[in-house]
């Protein structure tokens, strides 16, 4: 299979490209092939791990599936007939993306295990400066694919390092644990819990779910494809597109409006209530885990086999709060102030990663010297269009600020962002440009706007916190409309509101 064949490795870095990618996950991968197809071939993607995939590459936890409609979940340039199920498991998407690399021919401009320090704007050459751990490249463009959900995030509880178990991260599993007839705890109750605790709840002797916030979950509409339907979407061309357009526009008319308007929440949040009652006998643990926020201020959640995996003798859902982690277990303050605690032999946390302080942002760094990091200090993540950054030339993040999404896939909107990218890369060409960079006043109108209508959305008004919030509360994660307008926004490069500079002259 795809996943068998050894990648094609590149001899050694060239000094200098066009155009430095960093990422070869749905982002990076994506702009590879676009760029390629564009007839630009002067590009190099540097990949800290040893194969494409980015998130799919690093969540192989057990049960790991993609909580997004199989067929929303490809390149439009690429589509999949090979998908199995409705909700594509972590193993297929994989290997499509392993698949789709390799079909494109451009793994030859991949450098693996090749992790990126520092990527510095040198100002008098007007490159980028890139040192990685395979040594220093050069390049005019500087485009960041390295994603909004990769760097986990272990919690900070007192002891954890005291813990003498295994202990690992749900995007980090250790596939050498031997759990079956083992003392296991889960920290967290988030999308990456939810489906591991089905499975660890099938090999542990005894199961722990240490829940913080009960999150709102609804039925998982997935089943296996039919044979016909497979046949169906290899032979006969328009089949696919047709599933694709009608789950795709379903969501775009349905979601953007319920994060907007609460009171629409009163059906889908029927349908999660009925489906807690009727998945969990004990009413006690119906109790714990009925959600006390407005649907959709954090991720909603799908599953089928968590909450009667909880409802299991052997799983114990603890909702006291965490007060230590030590050698042996986890410490919980009980509501009478006494503490107690639980004895495990590994220990799973699923807390998820750093969304709003980025650490790549550390590592990029702009016109003086200021990092990503640095611009975002005082009022958080923010970027023009999503995608480009007053003080950082010729630099582009796919997935940047206020680009993700709760409710569709991250696929249509990296599409929508490497198109502006190669629309820049077209207009710098027809023009003569050497470098642009996103007007502050351009910047910060786009933020204003986006900020003003956060205001009135479920996740500010919901009644939760959630990883789409920054220090500030402010929402710089999610886009606040509909992936439709997000393209039809990036539909053409805009060079007015940059500014710019040919060989000859200064920017202007
Ligand atoms: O992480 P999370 P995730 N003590 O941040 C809890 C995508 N994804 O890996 O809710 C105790 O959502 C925290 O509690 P609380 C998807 O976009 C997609 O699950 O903050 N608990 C929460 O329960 C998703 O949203 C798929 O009170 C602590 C959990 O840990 C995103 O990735 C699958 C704690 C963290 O939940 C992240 O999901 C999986 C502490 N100190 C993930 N710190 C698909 O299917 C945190 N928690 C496509």
């Amino acid at each position: 299979t795809a996943s068998e064949t050894p990648l094609p490795a590149l001899p050694a870095l060239p000094a200098h490209v066009r155009v430095l990618i960093i990422g070869s996950g749905f982002a990076g991968l994506g702009t590879a092939i676009r760029l390629q197809e564009s007839g630009e071939r002067d590009f190099l993607v540097v990949e800290k791990g040893s194969d494409v995939g980015g998130t799919w590459r690093d969540n192989t936890y057990p049960g790991a599936a993609c909580d997004v409609p199989s067929q929303l979940y490809s390149f439009s340039f690429a589509l999949n007939p090979s998908w199995s199920r409705s909700f594509s498991p972590q193993p297929e998407i994989w290997d499509y993306l392993r698949r789709t690399a390799r079909e494109a021919g451009v793994l030859d401009r991949f450098s693996f295990d090749t992790e990126v320090h520092d990527a510095a704007w040198d100002a008098e050459d007007r490159v980028w400066r890139v040192v990685t751990s395979a040594g220093t490249v050069t390049a005019d463009l500087l485009v960041s694919g390295a994603g909004g959900l990769s760097e986990p995030r272990l919690p900070d509880i007192e002891g954890i390092e005291t813990f003498e178990g295994q202990l690992f991260h749900s995007a980090r599993w250790d596939h050498s644990a031997d759990l079956r007839g083992q003392r296991v705890a889960v920290i967290g109750t988030g999308a990456s819990a939810i489906q591991i605790v089905p499975k660890l709840a099938e090999l542990a002797s005894h199961l722990d779910v240490y829940q913080r916030t009960a999150p709102w979950i609804a039925p998982r509409p997935d089943r296996a494809y039919t044979g016909v339907e497979k046949l169906g979407f290899r032979l006969v061309p328009g089949l696919q597109r047709l599933y694709r357009a009608g789950i795709y526009w379903g969501r775009e008319a349905l979601v953007p409006g319920l994060t907007l308007q609460p009171r629409l929440q009163a059906l889908p949040q029927l349908v999660a209530r009925r489906h807690l009652e009727r998945s969990i006998s004990d009413p006690e643990l119906r109790r714990k885990v009925t959600p006390q926020f407005t649907m959709g201020c954090k991720r909603m959640l799908i599953s089928n086999d968590y909450y009667p995996a909880l409802d299991s003798a052997h799983v114990d859902l603890v909702t006291d709060p965490i007060a230590e982690i030590t050698p042996t277990g986890i410490r919980t303050r009980e509501a009478d102030g006494t503490t107690r605690e639980r004895e495990i032999d590994v220990l799973v946390v699923a807390t998820g990663f750093y969304t709003t302080d980025l650490p790549i942002a550390h590592h990029i760094k702009g016109r003086d010297g200021r990092t990503l990091a640095d611009a975002w200090a005082e009022h958080g993540m923010s970027a023009y269009k999503g995608t480009t950054v007053a003080g950082f030339p010729n630099f582009f993040q796919v997935v940047g600020p206020n680009t993700g999404q709760g409710h569709t896939s991250m696929v249509h909107i990296i599409e929508s962002q490497i198109a502006y990218l190669l629309d820049a890369l077209r207009v710098m060409d027809e023009r003569g440009l050497t470098t642009l960079e996103p007007e502050a006043t351009a910047q910060r109108r786009w933020n204003d706007r986006l900020q003003r209508r956060m205001r009135h959305t479920v996740w500010t008004k919901g009644g939760c916190s959630s990883w789409y919030l920054d220090e500030h509360g402010r929402n710089t994660t999610l886009w606040p409309m509909s992936t439709v307008a997000f393209r039809r926004l990036l539909r053409s490069f805009d060079p007015d509101a940059y500014l710019t500079s040919t060989a000859s002259k200064g920017a202007s």
